[in-house]
């Protein structure tokens, strides 16, 4: 089997042809998915029409699998989360977040296998992070660059839309307790690559612990505003049977919230990863 990679934009995401995702895979083919991963951040599987156990074993291969404690999953493959907008109010994936950073060891990545869409809308816009540092200011990365901040879950689950019924309020304050706050560097080191990234996000990260409060919220809102500036990102159109594969890592993602009360249905298998440095 021979991989073709294609890039589609500067900062990041390529898409990869001549492989079928409902097999399993060789080590080589692994291989080369991970050094495209490490080159290009997000990548885009086109006409993969896997089933959750076929999803989940294909993300296994690079590493072991995450159970999210809110979202709902495939119940004979937990390993698969569903967002599915005829059960859960998706709307905190409509702000620009890395996956579940309020975990000491937040993912490495996710696959996402797109299930029902809505005619058109329900885009997902991936932004580098290693983009986004890249371009800052030599002083601005030098201060930004041992600083730490703080993640926190309840910052994109609220309990005011997540503690409904009685069975969400229990698991809201079990996730809560299991979660407290919790820092991460700002500027996180590719374990692999040994590249910098930005590595705050508005989903989860509520301040930066080393500045005042009034200079943590105009850094942050500037750090934000520049993550996501339309040249570090890419914007995906789906089409049913795509699969995203993006590193958590050195990325943030944004799914746009402008289709419904159109259905849109979306499984994802996390890829749990190791403690940023
Ligand atoms: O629904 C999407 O396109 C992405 C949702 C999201 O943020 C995720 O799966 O992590
Ligand atoms: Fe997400």
């Amino acid at each position: 089997m021979s991989l073709t990679i294609t890039p589609l934009s500067p900062a990041l995401g390529a898409q990869i042809s001549g492989i079928d995702l409902s097999h399993p895979i060789s080590h080589e083919t692994r291989d080369a998915i991970e050094h495209a991963l490490l080159t290009h951040q997000v990548l885009f599987f086109r006409d993969q029409p896997i089933n959750p156990r076929q999803q989940a074993e294909f993300a296994a291969r690079f590493g072991d699998l995450h159970i999210h404690p809110i979202y709902p999953n495939v119940p004979e493959t937990p390993q698969v989360l569903v967002l599915d907008t005829a059960v859960t109010d998706v709307r905190d994936n409509a702000v620009w977040h890395t996956d579940v950073t309020f975990l000491p060891t937040p993912a490495l990545g996710a696959v996402l296998s797109a299930k029902q869409l809505p005619a058109y809308g329900g885009d997902t816009l991936w932004a580098s992070g290693i983009a986004a540092f890249e371009a800052l200011s030599a002083p601005l990365q030098q201060l930004l660059d041992g600083l730490t901040a703080t993640h926190d879950f309840t910052k994109s689950f609220p309990l005011e839309r997540f503690g409904n019924t009685p069975e969400d309020l229990a698991r809201w304050k079990a996730t809560r307790r299991n979660n407290p706050p919790l820092s991460h560097p700002v500027v996180r080191t590719h374990p692999v690559s040994g590249r910098k990234s930005l590595f705050v996000n508005e989903g989860f990260t509520t301040r930066i612990n080393e500045l005042s409060e009034t200079e943590s919220e105009a850094i942050l809102k500037l750090l934000f505003a520049h993550a996501t500036r339309p040249e570090f990102t890419i914007r995906w159109r789906w089409q049913e049977s795509d699969v995203a594969f993006w590193d958590n890592r050195v990325t943030q993602h944004f799914a746009v919230d402008d289709y419904r009360p159109q259905r849109r249905v979306m499984h994802r298998a996390t890829i749990l990863g190791d403690a940023p440095f």
